[in-house]
């Protein structure tokens, strides 16, 4: 299709959309979207309707969007999308009489930033400003009820200031296990220091004794953020790091840039690192309180990886070279496994080729020989050198490996002696790096066996060659006969091993070399000892360079500017989800100069109440906020140990063509087109109504056309309303399906069924139309509920009505539950089967009534006059049938 949706919109103006001629009859007012939005949004930003109160005596209610990376293309119709849900959400909170925080700020550090501004030549501070200012024109005629006064931005040094000084925090702080929680550094040197006194740390020499530079290596142990050294994907073209998913195969399986297809290679490289490994365990159990989606739940579960098992040595044959208490003592490989049930299945044992014990033997710190050491040392160069080699669990991946001649480890479960070799499938970091193979029993091990023609040895009961679920053991000695489960244990037990747990993830990188990120608040002396930028002086702002080009020799363009090296200032800077860990701390008092946020703000908004954002943040930035989220809490700075209490994920608006909404595809729809089109409230309307909040569907410029009637509707009939006594009686079946819809539109609202509370709200006006006697007062009930979907046009309304006071402030209403019940109901009249009519009785009408008032209708009277009535049928509450 040449045509895209796009250009659509600026040749067609849909046939409802009004002209000056048209959807006004009579002295109607015309529906002018453009002034009537105007002029509120207006209006609401004059009297501060949104303002969000630190001091008020109301129930509070913190609904937050994730704040978007003001890019330079601006915002398309699939952006607003969950910034309108949470506004919903919002405006309905407010109106139900809570102190509403609803605020809005740009995350703009990162690469995006940079490469435009790479490409465009100007700095990236000054394209974050402009697109800043593109995104907030767009955001601001779509009439979101945004606290704007709150507005955050992490790349401003009024920002960073706070993000640097909690990564000094972060830095200052080591995990005590004893207590389970952060403590600041000085309680572990405390310790090391009292150390000596009873003499433990005779051979290490004392504390006091050690160098600033010993001192310092032994404390980044320890250090919540810490400087180490990482594998990375090193890519020389570009003279960048990448990440795992910035690297693709080419068509050979050589990894390249995905980015230009550049080669990529493996470097070790010196990085920074958040332990974020230490809440693993909190992190996990957090998500038992938290109401998010269960499917974002499970990915972090997933990432973090818990598992529980046994560590198991195995001691390796002719190896005593240790001392360990006086006794000389074989040389262990440990296992971690979680099916130590399976330890008699054993037939041989796997390390990875980064494995101590390969180092060990290289440096001959052992008395082992191996007899193919040549052919050993070529593999374990071969696998370490290929780049991605060893990114993560890959099962699909052929398998190799090579047999440690000569060397042999004996299962401590029966005194077997079997074969060790090194794999590619086996992880250096995870476990202990080595692994028993039980081929019988585990997927891995034995395409592995089947491979290198290794034997297999069955020791669950069961028919099939490979079996990995639980049974009964057999060829297990004394174990045959157990169940898999109780055998875990007693297995563990009967070889000394103990029972683990083991996580998946790892520490974080927390270091970029660019250029566009919070400069990381250390220095380094010309002895190599690191201090800290002084809290005083904070923030450390990024100094200004000629390129924002990397060097090119894996370090950033901070490497290059005199002044910062020559200070010893540190030339990474933090990585682009930095800022984003604590900034909805900073909207609850985003002008303090003197802490992040005031404790007594904090204590008010607590925390995030309703959040909202693309699903795609699971692993990434949801984990790491809580993540700081805990470590705050643990410094006893924020009350909560959970930032997000709730969570809603708003699915993606695709193009037309059923596609992601790209450039890239030509698919894009802008919001400001439809804004001018067919108006903000359409938008809305439109957005919400397409279907559930948390699936992704297709844009239909056809479609918003339905959702313009609907608000047109509304419109119309105001005017119709305002024609009718304030205070008259009509209908009560329309009371009743008004206090309904009420009740609907409030549950919905609160479950982010947005949708199912348009289409009730949809019935009601269709009634409301059909019926010449809606009160004014009960059309304005209506109003109030439509009011946080189309708040543009209800408030016009409202003020045609006659109202100064503004709607979006006006109370929710309340439903009366008696009210909700059915007071009246219709009934059909037959004669002879055939439908001649219907009354509306009163629920508590007794029969005899009924048949009078039916017989009574003239319709039906018509076709009984002079016939004999032979029958009467009754159907209680819906049917009367006259025989004739
Ligand atoms: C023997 C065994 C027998 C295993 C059996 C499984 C089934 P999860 O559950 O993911 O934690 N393993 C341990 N460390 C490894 C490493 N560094 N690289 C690759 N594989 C490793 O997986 C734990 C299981 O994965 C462990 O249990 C071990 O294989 C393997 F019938 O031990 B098992």
């Amino acid at each position: 299709m040449k045509d895209n949706d796009h250009s659509k919109i600026e040749k067609r103006r849909p046939s409802s959309v009004p002209r000056k001629s048209r959807a006004t009859t009579g002295k109607q007012k015309e529906y002018d979207h453009v002034k009537i939005e105007k002029k509120w949004q207006k209006e609401w930003s004059k009297k501060k309707a949104y303002k969000a109160d630190d001091t008020s005596k109301k129930p509070k209610q913190y609904v937050l969007d994730m704040f978007p990376y003001p890019s330079g293309t601006g915002l398309h119709v699939g952006h607003p999308k969950g910034y309108i849900g949470s506004d919903v959400y919002a405006r309905m909170k407010h109106m139900q009489g809570f102190n509403v925080l609803h605020p809005m700020g740009y995350d703009a550090f990162g690469l995006p930033a940079e490469q435009y501004a790479i490409q465009h030549k100007i700095s990236p501070a000054k394209a974050v400003a402009e697109n800043i200012k593109t995104f907030e024109k767009q955001l601001s005629i779509i009439g979101l009820s945004y606290d704007w006064e709150r507005k955050v931005n992490t790349t401003d040094p009024k920002f960073y200031k706070w993000t640097q000084w909690i990564f000094l925090k972060l830095y200052n702080s080591w995990y005590n296990l004893e207590t389970d929680k952060a403590e600041p550094i000085e309680t572990l040197i405390k310790k090391f220091a009292n150390e000596k006194t009873d003499g433990k740390d005779k051979e290490e020499g004392n504390w006091n004794s050690k160098s600033e530079l010993e001192k310092q290596s032994e404390l980044m142990k320890y250090r919540l953020a810490y400087e180490g050294y990482a594998e990375v994907n090193w890519c020389p073209e570009l003279g960048t790091v990448l990440a795992n998913d910035e690297v693709v195969d080419d068509k050979d399986g050589k990894p390249v840039s995905e980015r230009g297809g550049f080669p990529v290679e493996k470097r070790s490289m010196r990085q920074w690192f958040l332990r974020i490994t230490v809440y693993a365990e909190k992190l996990l159990l957090g998500l038992e309180k938290i109401d998010w989606p269960e499917h974002i739940k499970e990915i972090e579960r997933n990432w973090i990886g818990r598992s529980l098992g046994a560590e198991i040595g195995f001691n390796i044959v002719d190896s005593r070279k240790q001392i360990v208490a006086g006794k000389e003592e074989a040389e262990k490989i440990r296992v971690f496994t979680t099916r130590p049930d399976t330890l008699f299945g054993v037939t041989y044992l796997v390390i990875s080729p980064e494995h101590a014990l390969l180092s060990k033997i290289k440096d001959q710190k052992l008395e082992i020989k191996i007899e193919n050491w040549e052919e050993v040392k070529k593999y374990i160069e071969k696998i370490l050198d290929a780049p991605g080699s060893v990114k993560g669990f890959d099962d699909a991946k052929q398998k190799t490996g090579v047999e440690l001649k000569g060397v042999k480890a004996v299962n401590p479960a029966n005194g077997e002696e079997v074969p060790v070799w090194v794999a590619d499938y086996v992880l250096a970091s995870y476990g202990t790096g080595a692994v028993m193979a039980v081929p019988a029993h585990d997927e891995r091990d034995f395409e592995f066996a089947k491979k290198y023609g290794l034997p297999v040895r069955k020791v669950l009961t069961s028919e099939e060659e490979l079996f990995i679920g639980y049974s009964t053991l057999i060829n297990s000695g004394k174990f045959d006969g157990m169940d898999s489960e109780t055998a875990k244990k007693a297995i563990t037990e009967f070889v000394g091993g103990k029972m683990v747990t083991k996580y998946k993830m790892r520490d974080a990188i927390f270091a970029r070399q660019r250029y566009w990120g919070e400069p990381i608040p250390l220095f380094r002396d010309t002895e190599g000892v690191i201090h800290e930028v002084p809290e005083s002086t904070l923030p450390l702002k990024l100094p200004k360079v000629i390129s924002y080009e990397p060097t090119g020799m894996g370090q950033g363009p901070l490497a290059k500017v005199t002044a910062w090296v020559k200070k010893g200032y540190e030339t990474n800077t933090m990585p682009g989800w930095a800022g984003s860990s604590w900034y909805f701390l900073r909207y609850m008092d985003p002008k303090n100069k003197k802490v992040f946020a005031d404790r007594k703000k904090i204590d008010y908004w607590q925390d995030v109440d309703m959040y909202v954002g693309g699903a795609e943040h699971a692993t990434g930035h949801l984990l790491y906020a809580r993540f700081w989220h805990k470590f705050l809490f643990d410094l006893g700075l924020v009350p909560t140990d959970e930032p997000f209490k709730s969570l809603r994920n708003q699915g993606l608006i695709l193009g037309g063509d059923n596609r992601k909404m790209s450039k890239r595809w030509g698919n894009v729809v802008n919001p400001d087109d439809i804004v001018m089109t067919y108006g903000a409230d359409t938008l809305r309307v439109y957005e919400m109504f397409m279907g559930p909040f948390e699936a992704s569907l297709p844009w239909s410029t056809e479609n918003i056309i339905g959702s313009r009637r609907f608000v047109e509707k509304v419109w119309r009939l105001a005017m119709k309303v305002s024609k009718v006594p304030f205070d008259s009686t009509f209908d009560t079946r329309l009371e009743t399906l008004i206090h309904k819809t009420i009740q609907k539109v409030s549950d919905d609202i609160e479950h982010f069924a947005f949708n199912t509370a348009i289409s009730a709200m949809m019935i009601l006006v269709n009634e409301m139309e059909k019926s010449d006697a809606t009160a004014q007062k009960d059309f304005e009930m209506f109003l109030k509920i439509l009011t946080p979907f189309a708040p543009h046009v209800a408030e016009e309304i409202w003020h045609a009505l006659g109202h100064k006071t503004l709607i979006v402030s006006e109370t929710w209403p309340k439903v009366d539950a008696e009210k909700m019940k059915e007071s009246q109901v219709k009934i059909v009249v037959q004669v002879n089967g055939k439908v001649r009519g219907e009354i509306i009785v009163a629920l508590d009408t007794v029969e005899s009534e009924i048949v009078t008032v039916a017989q009574a209708l003239p319709a039906v009277d018509k076709w009984l006059l002079g016939n004999e009535i032979k029958k009467v049928v009754y159907v209680p509450l819906r049917l009367v049938n006259f025989v004739v």
